[in-house]
């Protein structure tokens, strides 16, 4: 059936998706494939169909937030979509982590409220480790400056407090973006694989959260370059 959200019906999508946040990002992935074929679009959600080095596959569009990505991973489960890769932008929240390097998450804080609308909070968000394991091989055998490791998904962009990034560093926490945990924690209750790897695109702990002094298309030559590059991973 035609899913209200993604206007995408049985049939019409691969078997994995990499799933954005941004609907603009998902045109600049569809480039560096070999083709691509525009499926839906209707809200945050831009969905197309890519072949890349033979290999068929899908990108969709979360929009920001875990609400508006639970819809996504929802509507695309109900299609066929079985493996979702995250690939998307995030903050660091440890001083060593440098704009443009990659974050390959082994899980992710439910500092937001979708999640937990489907279970306790206890249950980890965490991704699935086939997924894990080649993203972290691909990220190295690109030659990524490539950080593996927790990170927080957080409700409220505007509200990163100082204490709230000084808690999260002190957890070890790598960096913070929104998607990841209800990503993770639907791909699981499905049964279903996901993973997520993320460019910097500022650093908290620094006082560089994007936004305070770059505008994403002043965002430096590598940090660029890795939001087409995810591709290639
Ligand atoms: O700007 C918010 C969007 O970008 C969301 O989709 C997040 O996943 C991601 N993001 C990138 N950097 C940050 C950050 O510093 N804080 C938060 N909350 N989200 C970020």
């Amino acid at each position: 059936a035609t899913q209200p959200h993604l206007l995408v019906d049985d049939g019409d999508l691969t078997d994995i998706a990499l799933i954005p946040g941004d609907p603009g990002r998902v045109d600049r992935i569809a480039d560096h494939c070999d083709e691509s074929t525009t499926i839906a679009q209707n809200r945050e959600y831009k969905v197309v169909n890519a072949t890349y080095g033979g290999r068929e596959l899908t990108i969709c569009s979360t929009g920001i937030g875990c609400p508006s990505a639970a819809i996504a991973i929802e509507e695309l489960a109900a299609v066929g979509v079985e493996t979702f890769v995250r690939v998307g932008t995030t903050g660091a929240l440890q001083s060593e982590i440098e704009i443009g390097d990659m974050i390959v998450a082994t899980g992710a804080a439910k500092n937001e409220g979708t999640s937990k609308r489907y279970e306790a909070a206890e249950y980890p968000a965490v991704p699935d480790y086939d997924v894990l394991s080649a993203l972290v091989d691909a990220a190295e055998a690109n030659d990524e400056d490539v950080h593996v490791g927790p990170i927080a998904s957080d409700d409220a962009y505007y509200a990163e407090t100082d204490d709230a990034v000084d808690d999260w560093e002190a957890a070890g926490m790598l960096s913070v973006e929104m998607e990841a945990a209800a990503v993770f924690s639907l791909a699981r209750r499905k049964g279903l694989r996901a993973g997520a790897i993320c460019t910097v695109d500022g650093n908290l702990v620094e006082g560089t959260q994007k936004g305070t002094d770059t505008e994403d298309d002043e965002l430096p030559e590598k940090a660029k370059n890795n939001v087409g590059r995810a591709i290639d991973l």
